[in-house]
């Protein structure tokens, strides 16, 4: 099934997220992560990765590609599922805004704050908040490692104003402590292979990854064409015309 479900696109509307089961099968997923720990592994020896600290001193290895070309990487972005779940949600056409690896290795993958993407985006030249993101778990992610959290139907608080702490942007503590008051934080648990698709309002965080298991997760975010940036501020984002292919193309394409 390309297309969100009724109750799918219900559950974004009031929610700002649902969860996909499966979204990636066993082999794919299996195949995926295999061939990140490997490619992702030369990048960070080759200054690839970057590293983003926590206020604890914890880290995250974060790789991130600014366009979706022709290789694995690319065409996992570009992959119709992911794709036609983007168009469908936002009513529009779409284009990869960026495409990024979370890496929370054991004992050390750093917490992310509370924080709309959207509250960074705009800062780049967005006007509207016709994004989404889906995040694609490599590994299986619970409390345990630190899962995604998120803060029920918080997208519809629209963007609220961010501040930059221990080198994170972050939601301004004082809209924070009355956000928390007014939506329930849950604990988005998933398998490997699951989505979560998420409207960029949507407030999020995780905790470190103090376990001993990997908690990788893919993230794919999408912007309507109509949307692009009107400036240039960072190297990511920038309106690039998107081919879409077919579901599982990437398994077909071995080299980088
Ligand atoms: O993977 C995570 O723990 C959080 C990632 C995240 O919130 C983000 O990249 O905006």
């Amino acid at each position: 099934m390309l297309k969100p479900s009724k109750s799918e696109l219900g559950q974004y509307q009031s929610k700002g997220y649902f969860l996909r089961s499966k979204f990636f099968s066993q082999s794919e997923i299996s195949e995926f992560r295999l061939r990140a720990r490997g490619d992702l592994d030369r990048d960070l020896k080759n200054n690839k990765v970057m590293i983003k600290g926590d206020k604890e001193g914890n880290q995250t290895l974060l790789k991130m590609w600014n366009s979706a070309e022709d290789n694995f990487y690319g065409f996992i972005a570009r992959d119709e599922r992911l794709v036609v779940l983007a168009q469908e949600i936002l009513g529009d056409d779409v284009y990869i805004y960026s495409h990024k690896m979370t890496m929370k290795n054991p004992g050390e993958g750093g917490a992310c704050e509370w924080h709309q993407d959207f509250g960074y985006w705009h800062n780049y030249g967005l006007l509207a908040p016709t994004l989404l993101s889906i995040y694609i778990a490599l590994d299986e992610s619970n409390r345990e490692n630190g899962c995604l959290q998120v803060l029920t139907g918080s997208h519809n608080l629209g963007r609220l104003n961010h501040i930059r702490e221990n080198d994170q942007t972050v939601i301004d503590g004082e809209y924070l402590e009355e956000a928390v008051n007014r939506h329930s934080a849950e604990y988005v648990e998933m398998g490997e292979g699951d989505a979560l698709v998420f409207h960029c309002n949507l407030l999020h965080r995780s905790d470190a990854n103090l376990s001993q298991k990997h908690r990788w997760g893919y993230i794919a975010s999408y912007n309507a064409v109509s949307n692009k940036p009107f400036k240039k501020v960072r190297d990511y984002g920038h309106f690039q015309k998107m081919h879409m292919v077919k579901s599982g193309q990437f398994m077909e394409h071995s080299e980088l």
